[in-house]
C-alpha cells in the first residue's frame, strides 16, 4: 500500500476504493484530493476532542455538545456524505474550539493533565495551506505497521458506522452516553503505538459490541416515535402531482417534510435508503406520501433526473451531482456539496424549515413514472417474531429449506450483478432475508412468497439488519440450537462504513462462516483475514453455482 508521491489522499476506506487498494488522485466516489486531506485532519482533531472529553467523564463534566459534534464531524466522513472542502475546515476550526473549552474545564475542575499532552490536545491552524500540510502526517499511513494500521482502520471505519446510526437516534431523543465514551476511549487506544497488537484486536471487538448497543438504540427510537414496521405493499409508480423525493436514513426530517407537506398539493416519495420509511405506520396517515421512486444510491444520477423535483438528501449516498438537476438537490444534516443548496438546522426544538423545497417542487412538472408495480417489506424482528409459527411450520414441512441474509450495501460496479444473478437462481425453497440498499439488486425481481411469507423478507435500512440478526437469535434461542446450527446462510454485501460496522456486529453476536462481497476491504491485511478466518470462518464470495452449492447445503 503506496502513497502516490504526486498527490496527498490516500483514501480505502470503501468498497469502490480505486484497484482495491486506495484512491491517490481523486476518489472514486468524486471526493477530492483535498477534502479526502481534510478528513483525515478532522478525525484526528476528534481525538483532541476525546482526549479531554475521558478525563471530563471520568469526574462526571463530560460535555454533551462534543459528543454530539464529534457524531455530526465523524458522520461526516463517510463515504458520499460530504464533499464540501469549506465544511471540511469549518467542521475542523469546531472541533479546535470544542477541543479547547474542554481543556479549559478541565483546568477549571482542577483534573491533573500530565506534561507529555499529545498532538491532537494542542495542535492549532490559521491558514488553510498549514491544515492540508498537516493532514499529510496525521492520515492513517503514517501508521507504519500494516497490520497494526489494518486494526486501526477496522475500529475506526467502524465508529463512522456508529456515528451515523447514533446521530439519527439522537435526532429522535435517544441517547446513550456511554457509546460516546467508548467511541472516545477507542479513537485513543487505537492510534497510541503502545496498545498491544491483543488489545487492538480487543478494541475491534469491542467496536462490534457498541455496534449491537448503538443499533438497538437505533431500532427503539424508529419504533417508540414511529411504531413497529409491519408488512407493506409500496407503490413504485407515480402521481400526476409535484413531488419531493427523500433519500438518506433520517426519518425525523421526513417527519417534518411531511407535516409542512399537508395540503400544499405536493407529494412526498422515498429515494434510496428511505424506502423502509413507507414501512412504519405513523407515516401512513400522510396522503401524499406516495411510495417509493427508482433505486438504489449510485441510480440518483437516473432517477433524480426524470423525477423532475426537488430531491433531499438527508445522509449518505449522494453522488456528485449532474448539472441537469444539481438546481434542484438540497443537502441537510452533515450532507454537503459545493454549490449545493443546504436546508440548516434545527434551532431551539424547532424544526427544520422545508418552505424553500416546497415552494421549488410547485414549480416543477410531476415526476415521469419509471414502473408501476408495487413491493413489499417491513418485517422488523417484533413483526418477525410475530409470524414466527408460521415461519416454522414452512420449515417442518420442507416448503422453506434455506434462509439466505443479503444485506447490506450496493455498489455501482459491474461485479454487483453477481447478487442478482445469485437471488434469481436461488431455489424456490431459499428466502432472502435483506435490510439495507443491497436489496435493489433483486426486490423487483423475486416477488412470489412462500404460503404469504415472501421470497425477499425486508426488515429495513441497513441498521435494520439488527432485526435480522435478533430474529436469529431469538429463534435459536426458541429452539435450543446454537444459531449457526439454524438453516441459515450470510451472502452478505459490503460498500461503505455501515457495512463495516454491521459486520462486526455480527461477529460479535456469534454468527460464523459469512460470506462477504464483492470484494474484501482493502484495509485488511493477510494477518488480520488470517485471524477473521481462523477464528470466524470469514470468506469471500466466488461464482454463483460455488457459492450456492456451498450455502444450499
Ligand atoms: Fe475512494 Fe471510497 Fe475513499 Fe471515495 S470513500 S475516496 S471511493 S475509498
Ligand atoms: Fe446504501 Fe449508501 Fe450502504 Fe444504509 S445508501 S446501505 S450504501
Amino acid at each position: 500500500m503506496i502513497k502516490d508521491k504526486v498527490s496527498n489522499m490516500f483514501c480505502n476506506q470503501c468498497q469502490e476504493t480505486l484497484r482495491n487498494k486506495g484512491c491517490t488522485e481523486r476518489g472514486v466516489c468524486g471526493k477530492t484530493n483535498d477534502v479526502a486531506d481534510l478528513q483525515d485532519l478532522l478525525i484526528h482533531m476528534q481525538r483532541g476532542i476525546s482526549y479531554y472529553q475521558v478525563r471530563l467523564r471520568e469526574v462526571g463534566k463530560a460535555d454533551e455538545d462534543a459528543d454530539i459534534k464529534l457524531m455530526e464531524y465523524l458522520f461526516s466522513t463517510i463515504t458520499n456524505t460530504n464533499f464540501d472542502k469549506e465544511k471540511m475546515l469549518e467542521f475542523i476550526r469546531g472541533s479546535i474550539a470544542i477541543r479547547d473549552r474542554l481543556k479549559a474545564l478541565c483546568i477549571e475542575s482542577g483534573i491533573e493533565l500530565g506534561s507529555d499532552t499529545p498532538d491532537h490536545a494542542l495542535w492549532d491552524f490559521k491558514e488553510e495551506r498549514e491544515a492540508l500540510d498537516k493532514a499529510e502526517k496525521v492520515g492513517h499511513l503514517s501508521i507504519e505497521d500494516e497490520d497494526r494500521r489494518g486494526l486501526y482502520l477496522l475500529v475506526l471505519y467502524s465508529i463512522k458506522g456508529i456515528t451515523a446510526y447514533l446521530h439519527h437516534a439522537y435526532a429522535l431523543g435517544f441517547k446513550d452516553e456511554s457509546i460516546s465514551d467508548f467511541m472516545n476511549r477507542a479513537l485513543l487506544a487505537t492510534w497510541d503505538p503502545s496498545t498491544s497488537m491483543d488489545d487492538m484486536l480487543g478494541w475491534v471487538m469491542r467496536t462490534g459490541e457498541y455496534g449491537v448497543i448503538t443499533m438497538e438504540l437505533l431500532d427503539r427510537a424508529n419504533t417508540t416515535t414511529y411504531g413497529v414496521p409491519t408488512p407493506t405493499k409500496v407503490k413504485l409508480g407515480v402521481r400526476d402531482r409535484p413531488g419531493i423525493l427523500i433519500s438518506g436514513h433520517d426519518l425525523k426530517d421526513l417527519h417534518e417534510l411531511l407535516e409542512q407537506t399537508k395540503g400544499t398539493g405536493v407529494d412526498v416519495y422515498t429515494h434510496g435508503e428511505m424506502l423502509p420509511a413507507n414501512y412504519y405506520p405513523f407515516f401512513k396517515k400522510y396522503d401524499n406520501f406516495i411510495g417509493n421512486y427508482g433505486s438504489s444510491w449510485w441510480k440518483q444520477i437516473l432517477d433524480f433526473d426524470t423525477f423532475n423535483g426537488p430531491v433531499i438528501l438527508t445522509s449518505n449516498c449522494l453522488v456528485p451531482p449532474l448539472d441537469k438537476y444539481k438546481e434542484r438537490v438540497y443537502t441537510t444534516g452533515v450532507v454537503g456539496f459545493e454549490g449545493v443548496k443546504y436546508i440548516p438546522d434545527r434551532t431551539n426544538g424547532g424544526s427544520k424549515d422545508f418552505s424553500a423545497v416546497i415552494e421549488h417542487a410547485l414549480k416543477c412538472p410531476p415526476p415521469r413514472q419509471l414502473e408501476d408495480i408495487e413491493i413489499v417489506g417491513g418485517f422488523n424482528h417484533a413483526t418477525l417474531w410475530g409470524l414466527k409459527d408460521t415461519v416454522l411450520d414452512a420449515v417442518r414441512s420442507g416448503k422453506i429449506k434455506k434462509f439466505i441474509v443479503m444485506a447490506g450495501c450496493d455498489g455501482r460496479h459491474k461485479t454487483r450483478e453477481y447478487y442478482t444473478e445469485f437471488a434469481k437462481a436461488l431455489p424456490k425453497e431459499a428466502v432472502i432475508l435483506t435490510a439495507g440498499c443491497a436489496k435493489y439488486r433483486y426486490n423487483k425481481d423475486v416477488l412470489d412468497d412462500i404460503d404469504g411469507i415472501p421470497r425477499v423478507i425486508d426488515a429495513g435500512q441497513c441498521n435494520d439488519s439488527y432485526s435480522l440478526a435478533l430474529f436469529a437469535l431469538k429463534l435459536a434461542e426458541h429452539l435450543k440450537v446454537n444459531v449457526n446450527d439454524l438453516p441459515l446462510a450470510f451472502n452478505i454485501a459490503w460498500y461503505e462504513q455501515k457495512a463495516e460496522l454491521i459486520l462486526l456486529a455480527l461477529l460479535h453476536l456469534g454468527f460464523k462462516n459469512m460470506t462477504i462481497g464483492p470484494t474484501l476491504p482493502a484495509f485488511v491485511t493477510p494477518n488480520i483475514l488470517k485471524v477473521l478466518v481462523d477464528k470466524f470462518g470469514l470468506g469471500l464470495n466466488s461464482s454463483v453455482e460455488e457459492d450456492m452449492q456451498r450455502m444450499l447445503v
